[in-house]
């Protein structure tokens, strides 16, 4: 039985052709990655006391995949999943890929006005959460999606709920009249030209946008980076930001680390007390973290005993917001390991420093493309190349950069270009080698530590506010986080104060992360020439009045 494939923009058919030619695409399916791993007795996965082997990790996924298939889960479906750090989060995604189900992965941040958003644009067969997650504590949230969704069939949920099967109880169920062999039989990964799984945007609009992935082109930039990180099977990955999020899932990530037959250490968050002891405990080699975590890890460092926890360290990734000259310095020379910057993005191009790099190069910017397919144009505002050097909008294509959001022709037509470059609003000054720096961005989005709020999207929620008449989001500089959000407001009900508003929008359903930091109150929003409003001069007032 084939599936309906899931629709997406494809490459055109010459440059589809001449990846293949060069080995970029190998038509083989990401579950590869756990059916045919070289050393199925090797670790994969520690979790708190729990380990998985690659061959348990192989075994369960194709389990679970049965049990789903029972269930009446098929190729072509999709699914809304949102589990926190653990390793079920792996065994979810290669049981979809299995099947041909694409997933999208939910923030364990998230709530439920992102995970609406998401389920109403892929309109997921199957939702699979986590009892420890709040919006789920309770079965509201998931009857709500069914009454909105009615093609979502299966719930189940990580933990015990009086309204869903436990994820776990699928995980070790066997049914003697559906033997796990026979039932595989029935499914197949989706074809890997096709669809795998979906993305998610930080985003600039007022809905947060899902980019198709497909085996080939994501297969392709976990390899890559796998060999350009020189990962192998001794390998130990400290997973601490969110597993889903596309730097620690595959620059390289989980899946690079799988890749070489290394193992992944899951951490629930980049908290270093907790990060250190399993660093100490599984030798960890490798870690990937957001420059505001790095700050963290720094500070605690400063105890010798934290430090000595450290030795196993050998390599600090470093990416996801940008990253100052002065802390980058500070990563050998105090936690004693080396530094690699990464400037990457879920729509596809990464960008990393090489492990030989000079020191300039490792510190002074973000890294190179991965592939040398990688298309990069510098263009300034009128679509003309700028000089080595010279500060433009970054423009790229390429193997393993996405030609299309999902079902949003409106936004597509405004982020490609002509020949199909993909332009992600950063602003950056390109070297005679090749090597990017990230100077600014265009698009209208705040970078809050590495987490990415879409400005419009808290500014069309402000403005359903009854007291609200006008809203602009904006950052504001931050020693920590590097950005913080600040909302400038116009009310029309004066008496409104900001813990009402950050009420209101937490009712809403907003990430946490996407609450304003700060609110000014203001008598009317300034004005650009052509009547938009100018947030340049309003972070140009904030910084004037926190100065
Ligand atoms: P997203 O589209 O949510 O995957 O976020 C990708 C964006 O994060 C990029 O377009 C950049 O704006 C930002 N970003 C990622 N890595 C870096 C970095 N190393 N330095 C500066 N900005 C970065
Ligand atoms: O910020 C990002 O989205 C990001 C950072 C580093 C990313 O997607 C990646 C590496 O792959």
């Amino acid at each position: 039985m084939s599936a309906r494939p899931l629709p997406f923009t494809p490459w055109p058919r010459e440059l589809a052709a001449r990846y293949r030619a060069a080995g970029y695409w190998t038509d083989r399916p990401m579950t590869d990655l756990v059916a045919r791993a070289a050393d199925a007795q090797a670790p994969a996965i520690f979790c708190g006391e729990r380990s998985f082997s690659y061959g348990e990790l192989d075994r369960l996924s194709t389990q679970l995949a049965c049990a789903l298939y029972r269930r009446g889960l098929r190729g072509g479906d999709t699914a809304l999943v949102q589990l926190p750090n653990v390793a079920e989060f792996y065994l979810v995604f290669f049981a979809l890929l299995k099947l041909g189900a694409a997933p999208v992965n939910a923030l364990f941040s998230h709530r439920q006005l992102e995970l609406d958003a998401y389920a109403e644009q892929l309109r997921p067969a199957l939702l699979i959460g986590a009892a420890a997650q709040p919006l789920f504590r309770d079965g509201t949230f998931a009857q709500s999606l069914r009454g909105k969704i009615p093609e979502l069939q299966l719930t189940l949920m990580l933990g015990e709920t009086d309204y869903a099967e436990n994820l776990a109880d699928l995980l070790v169920e066997t049914d003697p009249r559906f033997p796990a062999a026979e039932t595989a039989n029935n499914f197949a990964p989706s074809p890997a030209d096709q669809v795998a799984f979906f993305q998610l945007s930080g985003g600039s609009t007022g809905t947060p946008k899902l980019i198709p992935r497909t085996h080939n082109d994501y297969y392709y930039s976990v390899r890559g980076s796998a060999e350009i990180c020189r990962l192998n099977s001794a390998t130990r990955f400290l997973c601490a930001l969110p597993a889903a999020h596309n730097f620690p899932l595959s620059s390289p990530g989980a899946l690079g680390v799988f890749c070489a037959g290394g193992a992944v250490v899951l951490a629930p968050s980049p908290e270093p007390g907790h990060c250190f002891r399993l660093i100490e405990r599984h030798r960890v080699t490798l870690a990937a973290l957001v420059p505001s975590a790095v700050l963290l890890w720094l500070e605690a460092a400063q105890q010798a005993h934290a430090r000595a926890q450290l030795a196993s360290l050998q390599l600090l990734q470093v990416g996801g917001a940008s990253f100052a000259e002065a802390t980058a310095l500070r990563v050998p020379a105090e936690l004693g390991c080396r530094l690699q910057q990464v400037f990457g993005m879920a729509e596809g191009l990464v960008n990393y420093t090489r492990l030989d790099d000079t020191p300039d190069r490792l510190f002074t910017t973000q890294g190179r493309p991965m592939s040398d397919a990688d298309e990069v144009r510098v263009l300034d505002g009128d679509g003309r190349p700028v000089a080595d050097g010279a500060t433009g909008l970054l423009h790229t294509r390429g193997p393993y950069t996405f030609r299309g959001y999902f079902q949003a022709p409106q936004q597509n037509a405004q982020v490609f270009d002509r020949d199909g470059f993909y332009c992600s609003g950063d602003l950056v000054q390109r070297d005679a080698g090749g090597y990017l720096r990230v100077v600014g961005r265009v698009k209208d989005q705040i970078n809050r530590g590495g987490e990415k709020i879409a400005a419009e999207e808290v500014e069309n929620l402000l403005l359903g506010h009854a007291g609200v008449t006008g809203a602009a989001l904006v950052a504001a500089a931050d020693a920590r986080l590097g950005e913080k959000s600040c909302a400038f407001l116009v009310l029309s009900d004066p008496s409104l104060k900001a813990p009402a508003l950050r009420r209101y929008l937490r009712e809403l359903g907003l990430a946490d992360y996407k609450l304003p930091d700060r609110f000014r109150f203001v008598d009317a929003l300034p004005l650009t020439a052509v009547g938009k409003t100018d947030k340049v001069q309003l972070r140009r007032q904030l910084a004037d009045s926190i100065a």
